[in-house]
């Protein structure tokens, strides 16, 4: 019905021929439809969507430019658990939503706070890549969310490897928590079977709801006013399609956005730290530091900007 409608009008008998189906089936699917916030209206012309106000799988998947199915929960545990649990059931290129989530995690099992109102959201990929390349989705995905946010007038910059900031936090920073994005893969060495990629975008969030220590931000505080959820879901998904077909051109894309590379750092890393200017990213995400005795690929940890030596700023 939602495909069938996303081109303009169409007369029920239509609707009811070409989806194969009796008029009374037609009429409960529009019913179904306007209770899931999706304004269907008679017209002269047929059946026609005049609005869309909801946030539900159907509103989600309403003129999505995307091949997600959307998988939506008022409340959910965990959208990555769910997602991986698809996932392990075989589903691919599916999109998990929430309106609020109540066991939520970020890396390292720390805690995500997920209010209603934010966008949270797991895509089940199941790329033909070998595992080493999962850190690139990771990029691709802070990319779309960038531009996204950008979209919705939200000056967004990316913080290796898997924050996006924004606004102002006196130049610390270089901005304040607004998404972080987490990838869970399962695979075997030299191939992924599953890869799911969860962000948590504090959308139509008032920044006081989130932990006070994480110096986090909303697009609703960024902008003054809420954002439409639907349109920023569809473009987040519709910009990781894009780019997760050309997972280098990702990493490029990601240095355009990047508020990481020019910086000096401190990389807590599983090695040891790591401190210097961060030069640049390499596929398929790998940060690059110049110590001053050396250059280092960084290819996981914490990562802290530091004011620059010189006080620059
Ligand atoms: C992340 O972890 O930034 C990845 C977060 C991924 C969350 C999404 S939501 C959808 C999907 N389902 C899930 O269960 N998870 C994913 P990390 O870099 O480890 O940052 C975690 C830290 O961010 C915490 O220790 C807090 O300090 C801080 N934090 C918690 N909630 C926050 C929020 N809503 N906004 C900003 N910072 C937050």
């Amino acid at each position: 019905m939602l495909d069938a409608l996303a081109d303009g009008p169409v007369a029920g008998p239509e609707l009811a021929a070409d989806l194969d189906v009796s008029r009374a089936a037609v009429w409960n699917h529009v019913e179904a439809l306007r209770e899931a916030g999706v304004a269907v209206e008679s017209t002269d012309d047929g059946y026609a969507v005049t609005d869309v106000t909801g946030y539900s799988a159907e509103a989600l998947a309403f003129g999505l430019d995307a091949p997600f199915a959307v998988e939506y929960r008022d409340s959910v545990g965990s959208t990555n658990d769910l997602a991986r649990d698809l996932a392990a059931e075989g589903a691919g290129d599916v999109a998990v939503v929430a309106d609020e989530q109540t066991a939520s995690r970020g890396r390292l099992d720390r805690e995500w706070v997920s209010p209603p109102g934010g966008v949270w959201l797991s895509v089940v990929c199941r790329p033909d890549v070998p595992p080493a390349h999962a850190p690139a989705y990771t990029l691709a995905m802070a990319v779309a969310v960038a531009r996204a946010c950008r979209e919705a007038g939200v000056d967004a910059r990316i913080k290796w490897p898997n924050d996006v900031l924004a606004g102002d936090d006196g130049g610390a920073r270089g901005g304040r928590k607004l998404c972080g994005v987490l990838t869970e893969m399962e695979g075997e060495a030299d191939r992924i079977s599953w890869l799911v990629v969860g962000v948590g975008l504090n959308a139509n969030v008032d920044p006081d709801d989130l932990p006070a220590g994480a110096d986090a931000t909303s697009l609703l505080a960024e902008r003054g006013d809420p954002v439409d959820r639907r349109v920023l879901v569809q473009r987040v998904l519709e910009g990781f399609d894009d780019l997760r077909g050309d997972l280098r051109g990702a990493v490029s894309a990601w240095e355009e956005y990047a508020d990481t590379v020019g910086r000096r750092v401190r990389v807590d890393t599983p090695g040891g730290v790591v401190e210097g200017e961060a030069v640049g990213v390499e596929f398929p995400g790998a940060l690059v530091v110049d110590t001053g005795a050396e250059t280092v690929r960084v290819t996981a940890g914490d990562c802290e900007h530091l004011r620059p030596v010189d006080g620059g700023d």
